[in-house]
């Protein structure tokens, strides 16, 4: 086909509606894309604000057994918290609950013959704004349920009974193992 100066001209013209087209288009695509973006990141941030506040509880369960503490969270919202403490074991048991930032800051007992074993938490040298509470004695298959008022932050729970065996061998629950973290946001 023989093309004359204005025919090529007319083509070019529409090469350049087609180009002009084809972006607004690809702009288009970029637009949905973006908003989708922002759509699923404002589901992010959704499920963020959620967590953070909503769906975090203010219950705990929780189970002793020889020798650990397994509660069912890991996260609390700050305020007042219920703890139902179930003793799944054979023997009694206790949750005592301290503010604190991790395990290993807690005093512990390093002369035998005292009124703690030795290795057992010192409770008598935590700050006493520290201590939260405690559940008293929690017979074998007992539940007992308290209520504390958290604070954010980190707490430690811990079960500091001492078991004295016949031949003198004293065994302390926390050095043990009976020992959990909980976080209050
Ligand atoms: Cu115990």
């Amino acid at each position: 086909m023989n093309l004359t100066k204005g025919d090529r001209r007319v083509l070019g013209f529409g090469a350049m509606v087609f180009w002009g087209f084809t972006m607004v288009l690809a702009f288009a695509a970029l637009i949905v894309a973006g908003q989708a973006w922002q759509r699923s990141s404002d589901a992010k941030s959704a499920v963020a604000k959620l967590a953070a506040g909503g769906i975090i509880g203010t219950t705990v369960r929780e189970r002793l057994q020889e020798f650990s503490i397994t509660p069912t969270v890991a996260e609390v919202k700050a305020g007042p918290v219920t703890f139902d403490t179930t003793n799944r074991g054979s023997i009694t048991h206790e949750m005592v609950i301290v503010h604190g930032p991790v395990t290993g800051t807690l005093p512990i007992v390093t002369t035998s013959g005292g009124e703690r074993a030795l290795g057992a938490i010192d409770e008598e040298a935590i700050a006493e704004a520290d201590i939260v509470g405690e559940t008293g004695d929690v017979k074998p298959g007992a539940t007992v349920a308290r209520r504390f008022k958290l604070t954010p932050g980190n707490y430690v729970m811990f079960c500091n009974i001492d078991n004295k065996a016949p031949d003198g061998t004293v065994t302390n629950h926390y050095q043990r193992g009976m020992v959990a973290t909980l976080v209050a946001r």
